[in-house]
C-alpha cells in the first residue's frame, strides 16, 4: 500500500478524500496525527500555487510523497470571487455559515440566469525529492437563493448541480463523492498514480 500525507486539518475535506480514493490502496496520514507540520500561509495568487505551496511544505518536512487540496468557489456575477479567498472570505475566524451568508447579501436580487458558478478544487501531489503534479477537477452550477440542506460543509447548502436537481448539501455523501470537483480532481491524480506503476 502507497502511503501519503494528506496536508490538510480540514476535518471535512478529510472525509472526503478518504471516502473518494480507492480502498485498500493508500495509507493516509494527515495533519490531524501530525498537528506538528509547519503553517503554511495560503498566500498565493491561484488555486494551483497553494496547492504546490501545501504539498511541497508537507513532503519536504515529513519526507514522504505528500498531497495538497486547494479549493474555491468561483461566482460568475461576483468576477470570480471568492475563489482563492473562499475559507475566509467573510474575515478571518469567519464559519462557514459566515461565508454562506454574505454569499447570500451580495447575491440578493441577482435573477437564476445569472448566479452561475464553479467550484474547482486543484490537488498537487509532491515527492520529496521536489518532483510535483497537478490535477484539476471542475463542476458547475447556480448559487441557490437560500440554504439548502445539510449534509457536506462550507459553501455545499447553496451550490446546486443542475444536473442533478439538488445542491451538495442535498445530496447524501456518497452522491457529492461520486460527482463532485474533488473527486474528478482525485480521479485523475488515481489514474496517474495507476500509470507509473
Ligand atoms: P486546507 O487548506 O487546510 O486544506 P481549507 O479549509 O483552508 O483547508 P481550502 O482552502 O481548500 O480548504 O478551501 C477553501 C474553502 O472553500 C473552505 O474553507 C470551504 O469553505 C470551501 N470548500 C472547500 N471545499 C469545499 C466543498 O467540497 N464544498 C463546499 N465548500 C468547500
Amino acid at each position: 500500500m502507497e502511503r501519503l500525507f494528506l496536508a490538510t486539518g480540514n476535518k471535512e475535506k478529510i472525509k472526503e478524500v478518504k471516502a473518494i480514493l480507492p480502498s485498500g490502496k493508500f495509507i493516509l496520514e494527515t495533519c490531524l496525527e501530525r498537528p506538528d507540520m509547519p503553517e503554511v500561509q495560503e498566500d498565493g495568487a491561484t488555486l494551483l500555487e497553494n496547492s504546490i505551496k501545501k504539498s511541497i511544505s508537507a513532503a519536504s518536512y515529513f519526507k514522504m510523497t505528500a498531497i495538497a487540496d486547494d479549493t474555491g468557489l468561483e461566482v460568475e456575477a461576483l468576477n470570480g470571487s471568492p475563489g482563492v479567498y473562499s475559507a475566509r472570505w467573510a474575515g478571518e475566524n469567519c464559519t462557514y455559515m459566515d461565508n454562506n451568508l454574505k454569499l447570500l447579501r451580495e447575491l440578493k436580487g441577482v435573477p437564476w440566469s445569472k448566479r452561475k458558478a464553479r467550484f474547482i478544487s486543484v490537488i498537487t501531489i509532491a515527492s520529496p525529492y521536489g518532483k510535483i503534479e497537478s490535477f484539476e477537477g471542475i463542476v458547475d452550477g447556480y448559487i441557490t437563493e437560500k440554504i439548502l440542506g445539510d449534509e457536506g460543509f462550507g459553501y455545499d447548502p447553496l451550490f446546486f448541480v443542475p444536473e442533478f436537481g439538488l445542491t451538495y448539501a442535498q445530496m447524501p455523501a456518497s452522491m457529492k463523492n461520486r460527482i463532485s470537483h474533488r473527486a474528478k480532481a482525485l480521479k485523475a491524480l488515481s489514474k496517474y498514480l495507476e500509470e507509473l506503476k
